[in-house]
């Protein structure tokens, strides 16, 4: 039964306006205030952000600490041990990397046993789905193809793709994707990722107490961690997922709370690996719970994503969307929420509560992750109905149990989710002809300007939504095309951009590529993990030619404008490393003007990969990217618009010479 709700007296009071422009998000925070119920947005706003941590100028790895340092004289003073702020900075700011890549990397290992265990035919529940990819990967990595049967290549496909966890020594298979001279710049720094395994245990040795104390060298870890995530966990998640569950394609599909039925059974499923998801989508499609659910006087069984794991499944089934990361705990507040089942990263604690007094049930399914409070009901990859179908039934008994008022805001709003790289192959070159080379020419022409990642989560220590959007909205204007992931993704699918008239909002040139594929001026290609897509696509613009040699050559940035996660920090210096501009808005984990900053928003670029930028407003992170841009335009030879022309391979080869 739900809890009585009681009215806190004692919250600051949260002005609602400047905390989201997500209307359900905001409506929702107005019945919460009306119903005494506490949320993120609130705590936010009444605890102030720790000043020292903020600033990374704190150390807690031993006990003769911890130490604290003065942001506003830096090299005034040094921790008990002797470290300088600039060894403290690169160690705090290591330890994310590597917290962050082990958050993909281990997910990525997930979807590689369920692989492992489909292959050798233990797990019944799932299939390959994808087996044109199975080969096409297995190809690409140096796997003998022809004439062998999928089985027999998908056995040699798992041993190969261990090694991007186990590898000892030596470079892990997904080098082979990396453009020549990008990967030449990596070996000659000595970052080429061994497996994910040894960088995360080498960082976390490294950064002990005494260990690693030049913030440069630590760094070189940083990057050849962040690189195993990457091209590494990262890449074989999104792989393995797609040839188990498919490679997405576009798919309408509705995201906003306006998604959940008040009189329908509402699951939602929130976290990030696709497993759990799948098995809940053939749990809600089984006659025994529809009937079940339609005697206990329900119109059926409505299943709905959010966060990582609703983007994995927008993608790749077109299932609706709720809202991302910071509208995880306002949704319960519909009261329309029967079951929301969870598995790994991200799932705040304080759902516990709200669930609680909403009379929601909350699971947790995933022995990494369970949450005191909530009822944990185990999912095992070799049963996973057992897990899918309880929470399912016991969504049924709180349906039918439902006393308090619901409350769903009528808000919700279609677009075109889906765009796998495989897919903008296609879509840029027809079937037969699959290129990112209309992509390229249309850069080399100008009617693209360049592209953008803008990707992440969303968090309270700024308005929800809004920098993304009017980050995005900034970019396509000026002509950007923009590929997102994540909660990002859900922002901008929020605010109408996803669908193919969305076009009108882009500059002229990018307008008339938008309206001759018929594509929304924004791509949405999949959950964190699937940053990954954003990699491979990027090779694919340096192997088809005629934007430079190498990732860093590129007319292209990134952003993570409302990041809170580690996982943002390992995404974003895998980006930087790989070659990329990356802005990060919110917050930066570090001192300006130490030598650790300047290493990372100068350095790194003068010796051949991206740099990190910052900035708060939207503007001005759209300003700095768009300048990166151009500047890329110019050193390509291409800062002047052309008219279109056909080039071949050595028109290409010209225009770099040029
Ligand atoms: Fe302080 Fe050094 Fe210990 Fe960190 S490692 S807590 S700086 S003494
Ligand atoms: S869920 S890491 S809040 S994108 Fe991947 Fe969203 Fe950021 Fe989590």
């Amino acid at each position: 039964m739900e809890k009585e709700i009681k009215k806190k007296k004692d919250t600051k009071v949260l002005d609602i306006k400047e905390a989201t422009i997500c209307e359900a998000t905001a409506q929702m925070l107005k019945k919460a205030e009306k119903d005494g119920v506490e949320t993120a947005f609130h705590r936010a706003n009444t605890m102030k952000a720790c000043p020292i941590g903020a600033d990374s100028a704190c150390c807690k790895h031993c006990s003769m600490g911890p130490c604290r340092l003065n942001a506003k004289d830096p090299y005034g003073k040094v921790g008990v041990c002797g470290a300088t702020i600039d060894t403290i900075q690169a160690r705090n700011f290591a330890r994310m990397v590597a917290t962050g890549a082990a958050a993909h990397t281990d997910h990525g290992m997930s979807m590689l046993d369920v692989f492992r265990e489909v292959v050798n035919g233990n797990v019944k529940d799932y299939t390959i789905k994808d087996p044109i990819k199975l080969e096409a990967l297995a190809k690409e990595i140096g796997i003998e193809v022809e004439g062998r049967e999928t089985e027999d290549i998908a056995k040699d496909l798992y041993k190969e793709l261990e090694r991007t966890y186990t590898q000892v020594e030596g470079e892990i298979p997904f080098m082979k994707r990396v453009p020549e001279k990008t990967l030449e710049t990596w070996r000659k720094h000595g970052v080429v990722p061994r497996g994910a395994m040894r960088e995360i245990m080498e960082m976390m040795h490294r950064t002990h107490m005494g260990v690693d104390q030049h913030y440069e060298n630590i760094t070189k870890q940083s990057t050849r961690t962040a690189l195993s995530d990457g091209w590494g966990g990262s890449m074989v998640a999104t792989e393995i997922s797609d040839i188990l569950f498919g490679t997405p394609t576009p798919v309408r599909a509705d995201v906003d709370m306006g998604c959940l039925k008040e009189d329908q059974v509402n699951v939602i499923i929130h976290g990030h690996e696709p497993n759990l998801f799948e098995s809940m989508l053939d749990s809600v499609s089984d006659p025994t719970l529809i009937k079940a659910a339609t005697d206990a006087g329900a119109e059926g069984i409505n299943l709905v994503g959010m966060c990582c794991s609703g983007a994995e499944m927008i993608s790749r089934h077109g299932i609706p969307h709720a809202g991302n990361f910071m509208s995880t705990e306002t949704v319960l507040i519909t009261g329309a929420v029967d079951a929301m089942g969870v598995d790994v990263q991200c799932i705040k604690q304080g759902l516990v509560k709200v669930a609680e007094c909403y009379g929601t049930k909350l699971f947790t399914t995933n022995p990494r992750a369970h949450i005191e409070g909530a009822e944990h009901i185990e999912f095992e990859e070799h049963e996973p109905r057992k897990c899918t179908d309880a929470i399912v039934e016991m969504a049924i008994v709180r349906f039918k149990n439902r006393t308090l008022p619901v409350e769903i805001p009528n808000i919700k709003t279609t677009g075109i989710h889906g765009f796998s790289h495989e897919y903008i192959n296609y879509m840029l070159g027809g079937t037969f002809r699959g290129s990112y080379t209309p992509l390229n020419d249309n850069i080399i022409n100008g009617r693209i300007r360049g592209v953008a990642g803008v990707v992440g989560c969303t968090n309270p220590r700024v308005k929800q939504d809004y920098v993304h959007v009017e980050l995005v909205k900034e970019l396509i204007k000026k002509d950007v095309l923009v590929l997102q992931t994540g909660c990002s993704q859900i922002s901008l699918a929020k605010a109408g951009l996803y669908k193919p008239e969305a076009a009108h909002l882009a500059g002229s040139g990018l307008r008339e590529v938008c309206e001759t594929v018929g594509m929304p001026p924004v791509l949405g290609v999949g959950s964190c993990v699937d940053n990954s897509r954003i990699l491979i696509a990027a090779a694919e613009m340096v192997k088809v030619g005629g934007l430079g040699d190498c990732m860093a050559d590129l007319p292209a940035a990134g952003a993570a404008p409302e990041w809170m996660s580690e996982k943002a920090i390992s995404i974003g210096h895998y980006f930087v490393a790989s070659g990329v501009y990356t802005v990060f808005g919110v917050t930066f984990p570090i001192v300006e003007e130490t030598k650790f900053h300047k290493h990372l928003f100068e350095g790194l670029e003068e010796v051949g990969y991206g740099k990190w930028g910052f900035a708060k407003d939207p503007r001005e992170m759209a300003r700095l990217m768009i300048a990166h841009i151009d500047k890329k335009r110019k050193a390509l030879g291409i800062d002047k618009a052309r008219e279109r022309v056909l080039m071949d391979m050595s028109d290409r080869r010209d225009l770099k010479a040029a």
